[in-house]
């Protein structure tokens, strides 16, 4: 849709009936502020400032926020299965066939790096029961390969190339395990599991997820894991670690692996309304409004089309992966995008470019934000105009430590954006300072129309840490988000406006209407892979 430039310019200036409102607001607002300040100017408190709101619950904890704030991470599937051509490898190939000529652990860690991952994660021991680090446990391991000798440590290399480029750490140690021999017997599998548990998490320094899979293959042997003995023992040993399953505690999976969220997608959940191996997926997707847990979903997809390096198979384009990245760190969820390595134990040139041209995407669309030049008012703010600390200003500046704040149950919520000129864009970010809890529910766009008047452009359901709108071309000089639901007064931490012209080249090279679904009551396309694909546990 293009807007055209209004009649007269100062048009969007002269009050129209929105703007009169948002005035007559702004003066209330404003003679409220001084009448409680004449009031209390007797006490002894006139100078304080107004705190900030009560939080509201539930809330993240320290490590979930860090995690979240990570964005991405690189997942690295790695093993006997990379040189077998294999994804779920049986546990009888000969660890002789692992031989990473050239592995290097620190290639690796720079392509995360350098690519905005700030997170690698490690199949340590993938489904076929092979361990990438000399487990005293068993011989099924490095140490039995002809890789150095038998001498090396996947693991070993990974955690120091991650710790001196200052990256973190997650480790995925698969439950179902098809070498090992007490694998279905109770007590002993989870002795043994849990002895392996320990080694990793008490050898290399500081871990930051643990990978908790729920898939196991049909007709598998039934026994039953001590999840909440592992959770005890994970935190235990690695306190600032956040433990992922289908079922949290910390962080849950999004529900399938194509690497898209629900449109609706809260932190809030349930723990106790999933299982790990068991999960209905929709309910994974959206989280629950009225869920008393934190925590917060995890989008994993492959660059490529399986999980392990084949050579026959080649990586998604960097526009692919661009629409990934929308569609889970643009919905409030972290993306861990599986790059894996090949078996001369590097990352593929062919991946690193497509990992780099993704970047240079995001960086185009990203790194300018239009909203920086607007002039910036709301329809309240906490404290009054005077309270800097609240001020719908601070939605420019990046991150979500700082956000506006409406005043106490002061219903509209609205933020506008004068652009003083025309400016065109077809890209909008929204952020929650999730640490105050996640509020948002419902809420939608307008730009100023040719008549002065507002035009909705966009609609949405939940927000929480990013939200990515995408829609068609505007042509505009003002902006603003209204926030129609919430589960508490609302609170913005950013506000970002951007072109994107990758995506329009894109539905218009794939003849798709990109644009005319993107609102929220869109039915999402489920892909819901083996993760779950699950006998009994
Ligand atoms: C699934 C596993 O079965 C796949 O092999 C892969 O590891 C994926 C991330 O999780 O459930």
């Amino acid at each position: 849709m293009e807007i055209k430039k209004p009649n007269h310019l100062h048009q969007y200036h002269l009050p129209n009936p929105t703007r009169i409102i948002f005035i007559l607001i702004t003066i209330l607002s404003h003679s409220t502020t001084t009448t409680t300040t004449t009031t209390t100017t007797t006490t002894t408190t006139t100078s304080f400032p107004k705190p900030p709101p009560i939080p509201i619950l539930p809330l993240p904890t320290s490590h979930q926020l860090s995690w979240q704030l990570s964005e991405m991470a690189l997942f690295l599937h790695f093993g006997t299965n990379t040189f077998t051509d294999t994804e779920w490898g049986t546990g009888q190939a000969d660890p002789s066939v692992f031989n990473p000529t050239q592995l290097n652990a620190t290639q690796w860690v720079t392509v995360a790096k350098e690519n905005g991952f700030s997170r690698v994660i490690l199949t340590a021991k993938h489904h076929d029961g092979f361990c990438l680090w000399p487990s005293d446990y068993t011989d099924y391991c490095v140490r039995s390969s002809n890789w150095r000798n038998g001498s090396g440590d996947v693991v070993g290399d990974l955690a120091m190339a991650a710790r001196e480029n200052g990256v973190q750490l997650g480790l995925y140690l698969s439950p179902w395990d098809r070498h090992e021999g007490v694998y279905g017997k109770t007590l002993e599998y989870n002795e043994y599991y849990m002895a392996q548990m320990t080694e990793l998490l008490t050898r290399y320094g500081n871990v930051n997820e643990v990978w908790l899979d729920g898939a196991k293959g049909e007709g598998e042997k039934d026994m039953e894991y001590f999840f909440e003995n592992w959770f005890s023992l994970i935190h235990q040993l690695q306190p600032s670690a956040v433990i992922f399953s289908d079922a949290g505690p910390d962080v849950r999976w999004v529900g399938d692996e194509g690497g898209y969220a629900s449109t609706t997608c809260w932190s809030l959940f349930n723990c106790s309304n999933a299982a790990i191996g068991n999960t209905d997926s929709r309910y994974s997707q959206g989280g629950d409004q009225l869920g008393h847990d934190w925590v917060p979903p995890e989008c994993d997809v492959s660059i490529r089309p399986g999980w392990f390096w084949h050579p026959s198979e080649s990586p998604k384009s960097a526009t692919e992966l661009l629409e990934l990245y929308y569609n889970s760190v643009g919905r409030n969820c972290l993306l861990l995008l599986n790059v894996p390595p090949n078996s001369s134990g590097l990352i593929s040139e062919e991946d690193v470019k497509v990992l780099r041209e993704f970047t240079d995407l995001r960086r185009s669309i990203f790194s300018h934000n239009l909203a920086k030049t607007a002039i910036v008012s709301a329809s309240s703010t906490r404290g009054g105009y005077n309270d800097t600390r609240f001020a719908a200003r601070l939605i420019l500046d990046e991150g979500i430590f700082t956000y506006w704040a409406p005043n106490k149950n002061k219903s509209p919520w609205e933020i506008y954006l004068d652009f003083q000129e025309l400016v065109s864009f077809n890209v909008v970010q929204i952020q929650e300072p999730i640490q105050m809890g996640q509020r948002i529910a419902k809420f939608h766009v307008d730009v100023v129309n040719e008549d002065g008047g507002w035009s909705e452009v966009f609609n949405g359901t939940t927000v929480g840490y990013r939200r990515l709108l995408r829609f068609q071309m505007v042509k505009t000089q003002g902006l603003r988000l209204v926030i129609d639901k919430a589960r508490a007064d609302p609170l913005v931490a950013y506000l970002g406006v951007h072109v994107d012209t990758v995506s329009i080249n894109r539905a218009v090279k794939c003849n798709t209407s990109l644009f005319s679904n993107f609102n929220d009551s869109q039915v999402l396309h489920q892909i819901v892979h083996n993760h779950t694909r699950v006998s009994s546990i």
